[in-house]
């Protein structure tokens, strides 16, 4: 490997062929996640808050994020103090991928209710209604996230959910949150942000205290802890919520192909790597050759030395595997199999490969695409399956912020057709009140031979 090293300790991934089974798995496992140890320590603070309401808010907010505040929340309409520091550029791109990210999940809102009649006389239908209220986690710490909060807040809003809660934990210094994630939260329409982070976050969410209203969902992004409450208090009949999905460290997996330019590839990769040092980051190569896997791992190395987060990177990129495959195909299957979060195709005839693709939460297609353009701006939610679960779960959209009631109308005609099925089945169910109520009311319509 020929990496101009001079400058500074090698950034570099390490190769496997695909046919090297213990190598590939060693790359596509994930790392374990402790949720039982945690959960101990969330439980006694999601107790407290639930007993004690804001006041063990405030104490934790004190112990955990440096900060004495002396109310809970941010009430709308913001204060303007709360906007302070944001310049009209920042304004224009957040309101860009906002209107974007608005698009795109107003697209997905079913107008019409689905009507259908199963028989002659038998109406079903079902029809969306929001989510009332929903509690949406921006995490705060060093990274500030109004991407997080306009992924949650605009489909939220479209959705047409009626109360819409931010919490993020305040800054040490001030005991506010950052002017950008406020200026989303008063353009999506939120009543109110909770000045708290963690697992007490999430517990005055889920069950309310003076201050903050209990809600029905909790979504949103968070470390190990939140995750652990959010679990906790969607097990909790008595929290009557529900959470969005399971979290794990962010991922990508980009195939690439020879003829995919390699500052790209490189760029790609590392954008993944700087979220976390246990992020997740593979490259699928196919039919790479020696001296293009050379040029793809210098120019990681000489991007990864320019980036401020170079040192996790650094952590990240040694469990980082490039992984050879001889075709397309089988890197489609390679990336199926770990069901990516991302997926990025920098391959000739990109567009050709989607219809192969069976597991991933976004894609990302063609040289022109990085996963940047889908984590701010073109329209897509970044809020996506991780840890595998792209299998069974999709990334958050507008049908996340509602639910759909089905309803039914049946005329005597309707009833002539499926009454003696239901009759039958619910005979075989040892269960007579059911099949009473249809007899009756078809002797009464003399649908049924007189005994
Ligand atoms: N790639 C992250 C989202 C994000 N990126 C936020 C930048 N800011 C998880 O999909
Ligand atoms: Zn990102």
């Amino acid at each position: 490997l020929k990496i101009d090293t001079s400058k500074d300790e090698p950034v570099f991934l390490q190769v496997v062929e695909s046919s090297d089974i213990e190598g590939v798995q060693g790359a596509v496992t994930r790392p374990i996640q402790k949720t039982s140890e945690i959960m101990h320590l969330v439980q006694p603070i999601i107790e407290n808050v639930k007993t004690n309401g804001d006041k063990a808010l405030l104490e934790y907010t004190e112990k955990f994020d440096g900060v004495k505040l002396t109310s809970t929340c941010i009430e709308a309409p913001i204060p303007e103090e709360y906007f302070e520091g944001l310049t009209d550029e920042m304004k224009n791109s957040l309101d860009l991928s906002i209107e974007n990210v608005r698009k795109f999940h107003a697209a997905q809102l079913q107008e019409e209710p689905m009507v259908v009649e199963t028989q002659p006389g038998v109406v079903c239908s079902r029809f969306p209604r929001p989510i009332e209220r929903v509690g949406l986690y921006i995490p705060g710490g060093t990274a500030i996230l109004p991407s997080t909060a306009l992924m949650l807040g605009v489909p939220a809003q479209v959705a047409g959910c009626k109360e819409i809660v931010f919490a993020s934990p305040p800054c040490k210094s001030d005991g506010k949150i950052s002017p950008e994630v406020a200026y989303v939260a008063s353009k999506v329409g939120a009543s109110k942000i909770v000045l708290a982070g963690g697992a007490q976050a999430v517990a005055a969410m889920a069950y309310g205290t003076e201050s903050v209203p209990k809600v029905d969902k909790i979504l949103g992004p968070g470390n190990q802890f939140v995750t652990a409450a959010k679990m906790h208090v969607q097990n909790d009949t008595q929290a009557l919520c529900s959470i969005d999905m399971p979290a794990g460290p962010s991922e990508v997996l980009v195939v690439a192909d020879e003829d995919a330019d390699e500052d790209f590839v490189a760029s790609d990769l590392l954008s993944q790597a700087e979220h976390g040092i246990d992020s997740q980051v593979i490259l699928v190569g196919v039919n790479l050759s020696k001296a293009k896997i050379d040029r793809i791992q210098q120019a990681v190395h000489s991007q990864a030395l320019e980036l401020p987060r170079l040192e996790i990177v650094r952590k990240c990129i040694t469990h980082s595997t490039i992984i050879l495959c001889k075709s397309y195909q089988e890197a489609i299957e390679m990336s199926n199999k770990y069901a990516p979060e991302h997926l990025i195709l920098q391959i000739n005839n990109a567009n050709d490969y989607v219809k192969l693709v069976d597991n991933a939460g976004s894609i990302f297609v063609g040289a022109y695409t990085p996963e940047s353009c889908g984590d701010y701006s073109s329209g897509t939610n970044h809020t996506l399956p991780t840890y595998g679960y792209a299998r069974q779960y999709s990334g958050c959209n507008t049908s996340t912020f509602q639910k759909f009631i089905t309803a039914q109308s049946i005329t005597p005609e309707g009833l002539d057709k499926i009454g003696r099925a239901v009759m039958c089945i619910a005979k075989v169910e040892g269960l007579d009140g059911h099949r009473n109520a249809v007899k009756i009311r078809m002797n009464k319509l003399g649908l049924l031979p007189k005994v």
